[in-house]
């Protein structure tokens, strides 16, 4: 592989999407999607009330003037139900490397039924476990952006909390999602690899490479299923933070399907309510081994690679 030159001359301007080689240029991965907004949503929960509205809005506010340092507050406010829920039945329906990593949080970032978790303390401890960091968002990312932050170690995260009458499933992600979801596996090595390789893979790719790549991420990241020790477990985030769907999922009313990187990936999805089918692989591993081994066949003009020292991606050439 040969070092290209910073402004890329060997790649065709016009059929390669922009994307961010910084880890600063991750300020311009902002595109919101304004499905879910509760402002504009008559099906939100929190369309009617405008004390909900009126936090949400003002969390926004945060997120949209956070640049590069962690400043923003998660917020369970006075609602621990979530957590308590959840927690019961984590043993015996989330996989192994969940249960680890939430046990850590409990430990040492006061996850628990008592405190209030805070991002700022959570990225800490996250960046020393596997070098990822959180970075406040306002809502729903597109997809190339929030893919792309992967690529970086960076993962985008939802400050405000689902709305108080709908507390076992949100359509939209919030925190409960990402402290309850998303941390807990991100505090696994090999699961942090993973997801940058997801990201990683994403940059500069087509449209349509974005989109089976996010129904890929989809089926496995947010509500993937694994077998370990002979039995059905999750390790899918949209899984759980939501206690409605964690019990559905595991229970015999949905299809289960071999996951399977080409098929998976074109599976029509909705993100309403519940999932109609769901993707088991062999084991946890071999989910990530099958990832690998599809992204490695997208086809892009150009190859990357992070370099640690410098948090930047280099563009190299296809050899
Ligand atoms: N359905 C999930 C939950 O209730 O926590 C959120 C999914 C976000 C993609
Ligand atoms: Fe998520």
């Amino acid at each position: 592989l040969k070092r290209v030159a910073d402004d890329v001359r060997s790649i065709p301007e016009e059929k390669v999407p922009w994307f961010p080689r910084q880890i600063k240029d991750l300020d311009r991965c902002n595109m919101l999607i304004t499905k879910f907004d509760p402002d504009m949503d008559q099906d939100h929960p929190g369309y009617n009330d405008s004390e909900y509205r009126k936090r949400r809005a003002a969390i926004s506010e945060l997120a949209f003037r956070y640049k590069h340092f962690i400043d923003g507050d998660a917020l369970w406010e006075d609602d621990f139900s979530v957590y308590q829920q959840l927690r019961s039945i984590y043993p015996s329906l989330a996989c192994r490397q969940f249960l680890d990593g939430l046990q850590q949080l409990e430990k040492e970032c006061g996850y628990g039924d008592e405190q209030i978790p805070q991002l700022r303390e959570i990225s800490a401890f996250l960046k020393e476990k596997t070098g990822f960091q959180l970075r406040p968002v306002a809502g729903l990312l597109s997809a190339r952006d929030f893919l792309a932050s992967l690529a970086f170690r960076v993962f985008q995260c939802t400050q405000y909390i689902r709305h108080s009458s709908a507390p076992m499933h949100s359509p939209e992600p919030d925190c409960c999602h990402e402290l309850l979801g998303h941390i807990p596996m991100l505090a696994d090595k090999e699961f942090a690899q993973f997801s940058q390789e997801i990201g990683l893979a994403s940059l500069g790719a087509s449209d349509e490479d974005i989109e089976k790549l996010s129904t890929l991420y989809w089926f496995t990241v947010e509500f993937g299923l694994c077998k370990q020790n002979g039995a059905v477990k999750a390790y899918g985030a949209g899984l759980l933070s939501s206690y409605g769907e964690l019990v559905y999922a595991l229970s015999n009313e949905p299809e289960y399907k071999p996951f399977s990187p080409e098929e998976t990936a074109v599976q029509p999805y909705q993100d309403q309510t519940y999932q109609p089918v769901y993707f088991v692989s062999e084991s946890f591993e071999d989910a990530k081994i099958k990832l690998r081994k599809y992204s490695a066949n997208i086809k892009r003009p150009f190859a990357v690679r992070y370099d640690p020292f410098t948090c930047s991606v280099e563009v190299l050439d296809q050899p």
